[in-house]
């Protein structure tokens, strides 16, 4: 640890002279939240070290050649300076049921800019899924991979529902973001969030 501790500092030195070098928008963010995190860095430094296999986070083979260079962890120590430009807004289509009926609809959130550790805090924009329409937050914890969601919807016809439930993300970069049980009164909603845009 202490000798990535010492690869990070170096990284962040030269990052001045190749910052605009970068490949693609989100090098080294291997969970695909839109944010690059120490801890992710700190793997990208395992691989380049082979200490860790490239199929750890593949995000951090920028020109996918198989391996990963001092470079491209140079590249995503600029990225965790800032945030993944072409991630600031994910749309996702959704597919499951609400109370057993079959629905569809769609959920598109912007991360926030609120620092917390581990946690990337999201506003949710829009969302809609069968009867249901509403806004509401949302927060990625990054240490374990697990997205937690609240929306207050409302019902087509009249009357609001608040809704919560949360799933572990379930592929790295999330193009199916998870399987979710969300909940509310009267409402048990299970869908599965797949990405329409954002990458
Ligand atoms: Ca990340
Ligand atoms: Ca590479």
């Amino acid at each position: 640890m202490f000798r990535s501790a010492v690869f990070v500092g170096a990284a962040l030195l030269v990052l001045a002279v190749t910052a605009n070098s970068s490949l693609i928008a989100c090098t080294g963010d291997c969970n695909g939240d839109g944010v690059v995190t120490i801890d992710e860095i700190v793997l990208g430094v395992g691989i380049v070290l082979g200490d860790h296999p490239v199929g750890d986070c593949v995000a951090f083979d920028a020109d996918q050649d198989g391996a990963v260079t001092v470079e491209e962890v140079v590249v995503a120590v600029g990225a965790a300076l800032s945030m993944c430009p072409s991630t600031l807004q994910r749309s996702y289509a959704l597919e499951g049921t609400i109370n057993g009926r079959a629905a569809s609809g769609h959920l598109r959130f912007t991360p926030t800019d609120e620092i917390e550790p581990n946690v990337v805090k999201y506003t949710v924009d829009s969302f809609s899924f069968g009867e249901l329409a509403g806004i509401g937050t949302a927060d990625f914890f990054t240490l374990n991979n697990t997205f937690s969601v609240t929306i207050d919807a409302q019902v087509q016809g009249g009357g609001m529902v608040r809704l919560t439930g949360g799933a572990p993300v379930l592929s790295i970069p999330p193009l199916v973001l998870g399987e979710f049980d969300v909940v509310g009164d009267g409402y048990t909603l299970r869908f599965t969030a797949t990405q329409q845009g954002g990458e």
